[in-house]
């Protein structure tokens, strides 16, 4: 019987540890909560009829009273940095074989990408995005705040999915630094299609971090300028 108990409380206290770890885990992690696209009407392409979807996203220059930033986790150390953020979420979601239009808000200024290629729209329908209304392929490289880049697990086994576009810079004088910061954002609408079901990663692929070239602190932290997109 006592064997039995030893065995039986070591038992308990390795799922402890393990339910501890994982809570650690998920704490550390800072993943923000699920964003699900708004399903939208079915829409007419030249393929057929096809289901579709929209998403909102913000990009705040730093966090504010109005808006936190993301405090899951490791994240809430990192709200006094006044990191860049995508808001409300960088885990996203969107329905498969829709199209999906995405609406960003960005409120940041910019300056010079160091790669012209994240300057030009890619895998979006027609190759093109909006920026305030009007229709573009590419933006200035010397004028870019961020970029919204999808892509995929480089060894997946799901349909290629690649989408990135470049988002414009505001002025360093025109950039505020309370909700709603500015009352002028640049307002980028793009629309890609999505395929079967698959797991994708985005990032930003604009240096707009600390530590080497730029890439480290938000540009690292999932939950400032990196993400998920779930196709479901
Ligand atoms: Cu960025």
């Amino acid at each position: 019987m006592k064997r039995f108990l030893v065995a039986l409380v070591s038992v308990l206290i390795g799922a402890g540890v393990v339910a501890g770890v994982a809570v650690f885990a998920h704490a550390t992690s800072g993943e923000p909560p699920l964003l699900v696209a708004e399903a939208g009407g079915t829409v007419d392409t030249p393929e057929g009829p096809m289901n579709s979807a929209s998403l909102e996203l913000y990009i705040y220059p730093n966090n504010s009273d109005a808006v936190p930033g993301p405090m899951e986790g490791v994240n809430a150390l990192y709200a006094s940095q006044g990191w860049p953020f995508y808001w409300p979420s960088t885990t996203l979601q969107v329905p498969a074989n829709s199209l999906v239009t995405v609406t960003i808000y960005q409120y940041d200024s910019g300056g010079r990408v160091f790669n012209p290629y994240w300057a030009k729209v890619h895998g979006t329908v027609d190759g093109t995005m909006t920026v305030n209304g009007k229709t573009v392929s590419e933006w200035d490289p010397t004028k870019i705040a961020h970029t919204f880049t999808v892509h995929q697990y480089p060894d997946a086994g799901q349909p290629n999915l690649f989408v990135s576009v470049p988002l414009p810079d505001l002025g360093a004088n025109e950039v505020g630094n309370a909700n709603p910061y500015v009352d002028n954002p640049k307002v980028v609408t793009f629309t890609f299609k999505t395929g079967e079901p698959g797991k994708y990663v985005w990032n930003c692929e604009f240096p707009c971090g600390d530590q080497y070239q730029e890439f480290g602190g938000p540009m690292q932290q999932r939950g400032w300028m990196s993400g998920t997109l779930q196709v479901v």
